[in-house]
C-alpha cells in the first residue's frame, strides 16, 4: 500500500516538472518575438435607436498587431453577423453571445465592418495605423 502510494507521488510531481518546463518554454517563445503585442477591443453589434449597428463606430488598431475584438450581439431576439473583408473575419453571432475574432492587422487604412446578414444594419470602420 505504502509503495503504490510512493509510485502515485513520484508519478505527479514527474508531471508538475514536466508541466512547468512546458510552460517556461512558452514564455521564452512567446516572450522571444518582438513584434507579439496585442491589441484587445471591443464592440457591440445590435439594436440602436433607429435600428442597427455596429458600435462603436471607429475602431483603431495599430499596423503589425495581433487584434482582438470581443463583439457582443446586444440583440434579444436575432443573429447578427461581423464582418471585415479585408482581414477575412466573418462571423454570425447570437443574440446574447459575444464571439472574439482575431486577425493580424498587417496593413494600414480605413477598413469596413459591418453585418453581411442585414444590408441595413450600420457600418463601422477600424482604422489601422
Ligand atoms: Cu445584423
Amino acid at each position: 500500500m505504502a509503495a503504490l502510494m510512493e509510485g502515485e507521488n513520484m508519478r505527479s510531481s514527474r508531471r508538475s516538472v514536466a508541466l512547468v518546463s512546458l510552460v517556461l518554454a512558452a514564455a521564452t517563445v512567446l516572450g522571444g518575438c518582438g513584434d507579439g503585442e496585442t491589441d484587445r477591443l471591443k464592440a457591440e453589434d445590435g439594436p440602436v435607436e433607429g435600428g442597427n449597428a455596429i458600435t462603436p463606430a471607429k475602431l483603431t488598431a495599430h499596423e503589425g498587431r495581433e487584434v482582438e475584438i470581443a463583439v457582443t450581439n446586444t440583440a434579444k431576439d436575432k443573429q447578427h453577423g461581423f464582418k471585415i473583408d479585408d482581414f477575412e473575419v466573418e462571423e454570425v453571432i447570437d443574440q446574447g453571445k459575444t464571439t472574439t475574432v482575431k486577425f493580424k492587422a498587417d496593413k494600414a487604412g480605413t477598413f469596413k465592418v459591418y453585418c453581411h446578414l442585414h444590408p441595413t444594419h450600420k457600418p463601422a470602420e477600424l482604422v489601422v495605423s
